[in-house]
């Protein structure tokens, strides 16, 4: 998904017909508390984490993010965290997952409204490796990627997206970012094979019910 801006209303002159793309990473990392919780940490807090909004290669992305707003469970005293100053994060210890909505305000010059991404705070092991992760006591990490989209971008913020120029997604899976053209070619792949079993078995499915269809015609 990504967030084309719709155009507001400002002084500021836009650039017609261009696009700036500025890609982004937001989630969160877990690391259960085992013994070294610390004396403030409440009894039945079992995790630390932080969930954050970056660049690709962790920028702080300030030149155009004038603020972002973290919205916890409310479970949480002062559950609105609005973080004013990069790094756009917050740390908290808990016992459960849930949804964090992620609010972003631009910079007065870029004239665009404020966009709202979802995320789902992840303390648990999950995937295929989540047992032995569990066991381990390992670190859980859930990232997404994503892209803001500048559309008729005003010249003030189009002169700091060029002159400060954010991380492209880079052609080639690497360890440290983990999102690439590959990557997203591979989850591509993946989905329409997915698509291509379902389709099948829609088929079998079809043919199996004429065939009972058919079968109760002799019957009866
Ligand atoms: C659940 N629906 O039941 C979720 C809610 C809320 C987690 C999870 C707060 C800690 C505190 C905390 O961890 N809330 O400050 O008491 O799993």
């Amino acid at each position: 998904m990504s967030h084309n801006f719709s155009k507001t209303s400002g002084s500021s002159k836009r650039l017609k017909n261009l696009q700036i793309c500025q890609p982004f990473i937001y989630g969160n990392i877990a690391v259960p508390l085992g013994e070294n919780r610390g004396p403030d940490v409440p009894i039945d807090h079992t995790h630390s984490w932080t969930v954050f909004l970056r660049g690709l290669n962790g920028e702080d992305l300030s030149s155009f993010i004038k603020r972002v707003v973290f919205k916890l469970h409310d479970t949480y005293a002062n559950s609105t965290r609005s973080i004013e100053e990069p790094p756009f994060e917050v740390t908290e210890t808990g016992w459960g997952e849930f949804e964090i909505s992620i609010r972003v305000y631009f910079v007065p010059e870029a004239s665009e409204k404020n966009v709202v991404m979802y995320h789902h705070l992840k303390l648990h092991p999950y995937g295929p490796k989540a047992e032995q992760e569990k066991a381990e006591g390992a670190s859980v990490t859930s990232l997404q990627y994503d892209e803001f989209v500048f559309n008729e971008p005003t010249e003030a913020i189009f002169e700091v997206l060029t002159q400060n120029p954010g991380a492209a997604l880079p052609r080639q899976k690497s360890a440290r970012v983990p999102f690439s053209i590959q990557s997203e070619n591979e989850e591509l792949d993946r989905l329409s094979a997915a698509v291509n079993i379902v389709n099948e078995n829609i088929m079998k499915q079809t043919e199996r019910i004429k065939q009972l269809e058919a079968e109760k015609g002799t019957v009866n």
